[in-house]
């Protein structure tokens, strides 16, 4: 049986609103150990990171000067050691599970991940997170995870960011609706593969997610999936940081992670599910239930 180890990484470091810091708690609560159980793997939690209080480090969570990203040394700090146990527990033959946290943690998860093994990854979100802290217009890092990952600006020179094994070619987006003109640009310079809501609305989201499994699986042994809360409709997921209208639906959520556990997921990640905005803990309820259909929970 598959073992899928939970990690529980409580940031709230690289976000503006507080509260996903106790995403770990909520998803647990809501009961994720029996949905993976019902979708046939082995939960086994593996605790929390310790992650000090933002209040700690930076009383005043001052803006830095512009080109700087906030709480940098900290998130480095929990991705250094994210990464190790992702690395780790894919070297044992199981699958780990990160449970966020804001979004900064993808640069550990990624990190780790490429460390252990050869994967692509679809990042199932609203936001690009390509911001580097030039082209950052909040100075938060949940919006540079993949920029960090994929070396680029002064993560370039960062090795608990940059994953050098993690091609580009294997990455995909999947679900735009909030994208930064740095980030456009981006995509666009460097082809990076790309899915808006208008190419869901336009193609259908298996048709969409089939062509991210091609790609993001070309040439590698697996997929990670990053699953942002924040991807579906802030009617379906009101508890998340950053809700953007015009989000995937509850039945288009769960018809791509079935896919996606159809090809087999290796690493997974849940984030930016924040406690503080949800109504009765219904957004990690929900993670919880995508967490199961990516790990191949069926009706029959
Ligand atoms: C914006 C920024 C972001 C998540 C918001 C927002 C980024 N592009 N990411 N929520 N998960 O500030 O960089
Ligand atoms: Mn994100
Ligand atoms: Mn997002
Ligand atoms: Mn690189």
């Amino acid at each position: 049986m598959q073992t899928v180890r939970i990690i529980g990484a409580p940031t709230d470091y690289g976000a503006n609103r507080r509260g996903v810091d106790m995403g770990p708690s909520a998803i647990r609560y809501a009961g994720l150990a029996d949905q993976l159980s019902s979708a046939g793997v082995d939960p086994v939690d593996g605790g929390d990171l310790s992650v000090p209080r933002a209040e700690e480090r930076d009383p005043d969570r001052e803006a830095p000067p512009a080109g700087t990203a906030k709480f940098l040394r900290e998130s480095a700090d929990v991705c250094s050691r994210l990464a190790d146990d992702v690395a780790e527990s894919l070297a044992a033959g199981d699958t780990p599970l990160v449970l966020g946290g804001d979004h900064s943690i993808g640069i550990g998860s990624l990190n780790g991940a490429a460390r252990a093994a050869d994967l692509g990854a679809i990042w199932f979100d609203a936001h690009a997170d390509l911001n580097t802290p030039e082209t950052s217009p909040s100075g938060n890092v949940h919006g540079m995870p993949l920029a960090a990952a994929l070396g680029y600006g002064p993560f370039a020179e960062l090795d608990w960011a940059h994953a050098p094994r993690f091609r580009e070619e294997n990455l995909v987006l999947v679900g735009l609706r909030s994208v930064d003109p740095a980030e456009r640009e981006l995509i666009a310079d460097r082809g990076i593969s790309a899915y808006t809501m208008s190419d869901i609305d336009d193609r259908g989201i298996t048709a969409v997610v089939e062509e991210a499994i091609e790609t993001a699986t070309d040439g590698v042994d697996g997929i990670h999936v990053s699953l942002d809360l924040d991807w579906l409709d802030p009617t379906e997921a009101p508890g998340v940081g950053t809700p953007v209208r015009g989000g995937v639906t509850y039945r288009e959520a769960h018809s791509a992670m079935e896919q996606v556990a159809d090809v087999g997921v290796r690493s997974m990640e849940l984030v930016e599910v924040n406690p503080t905005l949800d109504s009765h803990n219904g957004t990690a309820e929900l993670a919880t239930e995508l967490a199961a259909s990516a790990f191949g929970k069926r009706v029959l």
